[in-house]
C-alpha cells in the first residue's frame, strides 16, 4: 500500500458543490447522511494548518470531510505533496483496533482526490480551545493517557513478532513529507536563524538568542534529532497537541494522525505535555493553573500505568513479543519489572526532553499556538512566553533538573508565578 507520486491527474480541491457531490456519489455516504443531497448543510471548519475539513449534516447523521490542499493551508506560497490524508486513513486503519473508540472510525478514503471522511463529533469542541475558555473535562487527560499506551504498545516490539511490527513502521517511514515538517519545525528551526522563526519581539529576542546558543542546549537537541530519528519504538500519532483532541461531557477522541511514524514513545508524550505546559503558562488565574497540573499528572499516570499493565499482561499470557521477550524473564520477575522501570524512566526522558522543545517551538518558530491570545496586554504576554521559554532552554540545557513528570509539573507551575 503507497500512495500515488506524483499528485493523481484526477485531483482538484472540491468546493461545497463538488463536495456535495462527491458524498452522493458514495453510496455508503449518501446512505448514512440520508435524505436528497440538496438538503446537506455543508459548513467549512478548516482549523489546522494543513488542510481542508468541513461538516456535512443530513438528516440522518452527520460526517466530517477532509481534503488535503496541494499546499499548507494557512501559507498557499508553501507547496505540498498531498499524501497526508492517505498516512492519515492509514493510521486510523492501524491504531483504531488499538484503541477503540479514542479515536474516530473511518468512513471512506479516496486515493485520487486524497478526500477522507470520517465520523462527525460535532457534539465535541477542540480541546484546546476549550481549555482557553476556561473549561474542564476531568477525564480528557485519562483517556489521551490510554489513547497513546494502548497505540504505542501494541505497536512495538514489546506486543508482536518483529515482522509484523517492522511491516507496519515501515509503510508510515515512507510519510517523508510531514515527517520532514517535524524534523524542520520542531527539532531544527528553533535552534537555527531561520526566516519561518518569530516571536513577541525585542521582548524575547535574548531568550531566544540563548536558546539558539547554548551549547549545552544544542548537544541535547542533536541527540534529540537522533533519538527521534533512529529510535523505532513504535507507530506515534506525531502531533499530539491539543488541538488534535476532540472532548465532550463524556467522551474524548484523538483526531488529525496524519503524522504518524514510527518514533520513541516519548514523542508523543511530550508533545501532549508540552502544550499542557503551554496552556499553563498562558492561564493567570490559580483555579486554570491548577487544572493544567491536575492534566499533566493524570495524563502521565494514565499512561504510565496502561502501558504496563499491558506489557504485565502480555508477559503473564506469554506474549510473543520479541523485544524483552518472555522466555528471557521467565524464571527472573524481578529482573522483568527493573526492565520495565528502567524502559518507562528512558520514555520519561525522552517525554521531558520532546515537551521542553514543544513549548520552545511553539513560541519562537513558525506554528504558534493560540492559548497566550487569552492576554491582551503584550509585555505580560511576553512575560508569561518568556518564562515558559526559560523553563524549556533550562530542562534541555540539564538534563538532571527533573527527571519525573511530577517534578516537572510542580517546577512548571512554581514558575508561572
Ligand atoms: C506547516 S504545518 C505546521 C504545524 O501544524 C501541524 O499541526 C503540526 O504541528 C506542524 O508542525
Ligand atoms: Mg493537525
Amino acid at each position: 500500500m503507497s500512495p500515488h507520486s506524483p499528485a493523481p491527474a484526477a485531483y482538484h480541491t472540491l468546493d461545497t458543490d463538488g463536495i456535495r457531490a462527491f458524498l452522493a456519489g458514495v453510496p455508503a455516504l449518501a446512505a448514512r447522511l440520508g435524505g436528497p443531497a440538496a438538503h446537506w448543510r455543508i459548513r467549512e471548519v478548516s482549523d489546522g494548518n494543513l488542510n481542508n475539513v468541513f461538516l456535512i449534516d443530513g438528516p440522518q447523521c452527520g460526517v466530517c470531510f477532509k481534503q488535503s490542499l496541494p499546499h499548507v493551508r494557512v501559507d498557499p506560497a508553501w507547496k505540498m505533496p498531498l499524501d497526508r490524508t492517505f498516512y492519515e486513513a492509514a493510521y486510523l486503519r492501524e491504531i483504531r483496533p488499538c484503541v477503540g473508540a479514542l479515536t474516530t472510525d473511518i468512513l471512506h478514503f479516496d486515493p485520487d482526490l486524497y478526500v477522507l471522511v470520517v465520523e462527525s463529533l460535532d457534539r465535541h469542541v477542540v480541546l484546546r480551545r476549550g481549555l482557553m475558555a476556561g473549561g474542564d473535562w476531568p477525564d480528557a487527560a485519562r483517556a489521551v493517557g490510554e489513547f497513546v499506551a494502548h497505540g504505542t504498545f501494541r505497536t512495538s516490539l514489546l506486543a508482536a513478532p518483529f515482522e509484523e511490527i517492522t511491516r507496519r513502521l515501515d509503510v508510515f517511514s515512507g510519510n517523508r513529507t510531514l515527517t520532514r515538517i517535524t524534523v524542520d519545525l520542531i527539532l531544527t528551526d528553533p535552534y537555527r536563524d531561520h526566516p519561518r522563526n518569530h516571536w513577541i519581539s525585542p521582548e524575547l529576542d535574548s531568550i531566544a538568542a540563548e536558546i539558539r546558543t547554548d551549547p549545552r542546549v544544542r548537544r541535547r537537541v542533536g541527540a534529540m534529532q537522533a533519538r527521534f530519528l533512529t529510535c523505532r519504538q513504535a507507530l506515534l500519532h506525531g502531533d499530539l497537541h491539543t488541538g488534535s483532541i476532540m472532548v465532550s461531557d463524556d467522551d474524548t477522541r484523538v483526531i488529525d494522525g496524519e503524522f504518524a511514524c514510527p518514533g520513541p514513545i516519548g514523542f508523543d508524550c511530550g508533545l501532549f505535555i508540552g502544550n499542557l505546559l503551554l496552556h499553563l503558562f498562558a492561564c493567570r488565574d490559580s483555579g486554570g493553573q491548577d487544572r493544567a497540573v491536575r492534566n499533566i499528572v493524570q495524563f502521565w499516570t494514565s499512561f504510565h500505568d496502561t502501558f504496563l499493565e499491558l506489557w504485565r499482561t502480555s508477559a503473564r499470557q506469554d506474549g510473543n513479543g520479541d523485544a524483552y521477550a518472555t522466555t528471557l524473564f521467565r524464571n527472573d520477575p524481578s529482573g522483568l519489572r527493573q526492565a520495565q522501570a528502567d524502559f518507562m524512566q528512558d520514555v520519561t526522558t525522552d517525554t521531558i526532553a520532546f515537551a521542553a522543545m514543544e513549548v520552545i517551538r511553539r513560541l519562537v518558530g513558525y506554528a504558534h499556538v493560540p492559548d497566550f491570545d487569552t492576554i491582551p496586554d503584550l509585555a505580560a504576554r511576553a512575560g508569561r512566553q518568556g518564562a515558559a521559554l526559560a523553563l524549556g532552554r533550562d530542562l534541555l540545557a540539564d538534563p538532571g533538573l527533573v527527571t519525573s513528570i511530577a517534578d516537572l509539573a510542580s517546577l512548571a507551575r512554581d514558575r508561572t508565578g
